[in-house]
């Protein structure tokens, strides 16, 4: 006789209703996978038996497998690209996708650890954990989007000119179209960042900010370094200071030359008790309300380190007391259901890293806030021509 059999009619009663799960999100996203086609998860595997030949008799089911792997399995091997998506080689094409992540390994803006020049690599290695799809948006990337990853814009070690070729490069993409997922890189891409995606759009930018520092300085031991960007973001013409928001700053890490820009300029901020106070709802309210204000696009910059060091360990500034990472993730989604132009991950310091955590928080930042534009169909803006 079984434990169950002899212990349970005792210990537990069995006529109890049962629970209607058909009321939870649980359930409805085992509806809502049903709902999603596998077109292009299929056209996958069939490209993956031509250029990877078909696999060796003895395996059995053949679908998924072949002999010199070309596509998202084994999740532990093959070229990592951010989520195994095709490497575009030929950026003059970008325009045939609608998503293009970008790397910019750029980190002699910093001014304690260094190491996130690595960090588009991190982000990369660690993003081949993932599938393309998340259970509860019943959102499958693969089967809505056409994805690539350009690879690194070349950032030479000069800070004037590796902003310059981040500028160029993101513009680029957007111009043609595609939506930049940037890789960082250190915070003080946020300015060339937001340089190009100016030059492209047309009408103001607003910026949405996720991090524990204010970044609002003007130079930092007399370079634009990663305390600064926003100073030089919104002394672009399209990126007035009045379309920054700047969610969960706050701790011992804000510089007072930063603050006083921002006192001066009318930034615009939210500290972490801030949020705690209005729960994450009323925040994405405040900050889609005020970056959009007047704008055409917002353009979002999500620092790593916005979440409490216990989360971030591969970062240039830890700091204790940030988000969870459920609170930043909701966040993010949250402001990208009104779509965004363009979004940074910054900060991610893989030297500093323990088991790939610090770069997994940036993919799955990065892969919400898309999953989030499909799932309310936001992916494309209004750019000029
Ligand atoms: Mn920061």
């Amino acid at each position: 006789m079984s434990f169950y059999k002899r212990h349970a009619p005792t210990l537990r009663e069995h006529d109890r209703p049962r629970p209607d799960f058909s009321k939870y999100e649980g359930q409805a996203s085992l509806d809502a996978e049903a709902r999603i086609p596998s077109a292009q998860w299929e056209a996958e595997c069939k490209r993956n038996h031509e250029f990877g030949l078909p696999p060796a008799d003895s395996i059995e089911d053949k679908t998924e497998i072949s002999t010199f792997q070309r596509g998202e399995l084994p999740h532990w091997s093959g070229i990592n690209t951010f989520l195994k998506v095709p490497y575009l080689e030929d950026v003059r094409k970008v325009d045939e996708y609608d998503v293009a992540f970008v790397g910019a390994p750029f980190d002699i803006g910093t001014t304690y650890r260094s190491g996130t020049r690595f960090g588009p690599q991190g982000i990369r290695r660690i993003s081949s954990l993932y599938t393309t799809y998340n259970f509860e948006m019943g959102v499958d990337l693969r089967e809505s989007l056409k994805m690539c990853d350009v690879g690194d814009i070349f950032c030479p070690a000069n800070i004037t000119k590796g902003h310059d070729q981040i500028t160029k490069g993101v513009a680029h993409i957007l111009s043609q179209g595609t939506l930049p997922l940037i890789m960082g890189g250190d915070h003080s891409i946020g300015f060339p960042c937001a340089r190009g995606v100016a030059q492209v759009v047309e009408g103001k930018v607003g910026i949405i900010h996720l991090d524990r520092h204010i970044d609002t300085q003007e130079k930092d031991m007399d370079e634009i370094m990663h305390t600064c960007p926003w100073f030089h973001a919104t002394n672009i013409p399209n990126c007035p200071p009045s379309n920054l928001v700047q969610v969960g700053i706050g701790g011992w890490q804000v510089p007072r030359p930063g603050v006083k820009v921002g006192k001066m300029r009318g930034t615009n901020v939210l500290t972490i008790q801030d949020i705690e106070s209005l729960g994450i709802e009323k925040t994405i309210e405040i900050a889609l309300e005020t970056a959009w204000k007047g704008a055409s696009a917002v353009y979002l910059s999500f620092d790593v380190d916005s979440l409490d060091a216990g989360f971030v360990p591969g970062t240039g500034w830890p700091e204790p007391g940030g988000f969870l990472p459920r609170e930043a993730l909701a966040i993010l989604r949250g402001v990208a259901k009104e779509g965004i132009v363009a979004m940074e991950a910054v900060e991610v310091a893989p030297p500093y890293d323990i088991s790939d955590i610090t770069a997994l928080v940036a993919v799955r930042a990065m892969v919400d806030v898309l999953a989030t534009m499909v799932k309310y169909d936001r992916i494309g803006g209004k750019l000029k021509q």
